[in-house]
This record gives structure tokens, sequence and C-alpha cells, in this order.
């Protein structure tokens, strides 16, 4: 993961075509990522599953309910919403998760990443009865992500708008072993390229959906072949 620099995020809850997927497959982005919010159906993820392993590409499922978890992904992600006012997005979900799930930890390593949920209008912000931090909050929270909790991601999620690249800029200057994510609103090459000088990885989702050549884009933008 190291290596990384894009990963594109399915919808379980949205179509898209084969003729699309398969693009995105061979696109020369480093990871599919599947995972969503609302409507995330154990069918919906088998499907996506099953099409999207016809091709060569790392796999991962990005866990968000638990009744959606489905063998055959090469890597698991699982959020714990650093933001939130529960405790139970940061830790009594993961370890409900955990308990069901112990006996296939030999199989499987889940991948826990300290998410920042920075759009007061996302889905998943009023999901997790998020806060919304500001920039001192926000660095503070990455800070903990890695000298606290020793978590491989911190995660800026600005889910369905552009985020603020100064911050991100700030953020990764805070981090030194944690890799950074940035997810929102990118939509084309210049925005990629944007947040790319300071996050590890971009995430483009949405735009997929939105405006598939453009997002299609961002995958040479950040990669540069
Ligand atoms: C969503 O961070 C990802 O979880 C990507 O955000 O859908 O806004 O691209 P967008």
């Amino acid at each position: 993961m190291n290596e990384w620099n894009h990963i594109f995020k399915l919808d379980p809850a949205k179509e898209i075509s084969d003729e699309k997927l398969d693009i995105l497959c061979q696109s020369g982005t480093d990871a599919i990522m599947v995972g969503g919010t609302d409507n995330v159906t154990y069918e919906g993820v088998v499907d996506l599953l099953d099409r999207i392993s016809k091709h060569p590409i790392h796999r991962i499922l990005e866990i968000s309910r638990m009744n959606a978890v489905t063998p055959g992904f090469d890597d698991y992600f699982i959020p714990m919403v650093l933001n939130s006012k529960e405790k139970k997005w940061m830790m009594d979900m993961q370890h409900q998760g955990l308990k069901e799930y112990m006996d296939y930890l030999d199989f499987v390593n889940p991948i826990f990443e300290g998410y920042c949920i920075l759009n007061e209008e996302a889905k998943a912000f009023h999901y997790t009865n998020s806060t919304m931090p500001d920039v001192e909050d926000t660095l503070v929270y990455a800070y903990m992500a890695e000298h606290i909790f020793h978590l491989p991601i911190f995660y800026m999620e600005y889910s369905g708008t552009y985020g603020d690249p100064q911050l991100v800029r700030q953020v990764k200057n805070t981090l030194n072993n944690t890799l950074l994510l940035y997810g929102g609103g990118i939509e084309n090459s210049r925005q990629a390229k944007e947040m790319k000088q300071y996050a590890d990885v971009i995430i483009v989702g949405n735009s997929i959906y939105t405006g598939f050549e453009q997002a299609l884009e961002t995958v040479q933008a950040v990669k540069g072949k």
C-alpha cells in the first residue's frame, strides 16, 4: 500500500455497466474498493466482487455494515470514526465485528482506518453522529491515529464535496508513518493532482457515476505514466 497513489471506490448500491467496470479495473488504478453508506447489501457486494474478480486488480471491501461482509476480497478496511460523538463508531462496532469473525482472522488481515469525516452534509457524517472538527481538532485526530492508536491509515473523508487542500497539507505534515488517504469530490485531473500533492492515496468515488471519462483521467493524472 505504501506504493499506491489511487483507488476507485465503488458503491454497491449504484449501477455500473460491465463495460465501465472493466475499464476501471484496467485503468492502472492501484485498487478497487467496494463500500458505501446506504443500501449496502450482501447481494450487491457479491455482485461487484464477482465482476471485478475477472481482473487481476487488488480488491478491498470497506466494511460499513456487518450484513455485507463477504469473503473473497484481498483486504478488509474497517473504519474507526475518530470524530463521532458515539463510542459505538470508534470501538463497539469493531469489537462486535471482530467477535463474530474471530475464527477467520488467521486468513484475513483487517486493516483499521482512522476516519475523520469532514463534510457535514455527508451521509456518513449523520449516520455516525459525527461532530465537525476544526483545523486544530483534525490535526490532533491525525496525531492520535498515528501515535495513540498506531493505525496504518488516516482517512480524510469529505465524501460528496471537494475538501481543503491546505488542511490535507497540514495533516500530511503531522503524519510520519500512518498513510494519508483523501476522499471527496474529486471529479477531474486537476483536483486529483492537487490533493495528491499532499495525500499519499486519493480515492475517487461518486464521479465514476456522474462523469465517467473525467473520473478515469484521475488515474493517469496522479500516476504520471
Ligand atoms: C467516499 O471518500 C470517498 O467514501 C470518495 O468520495 O464519492 O465524493 O468521490 P467521493
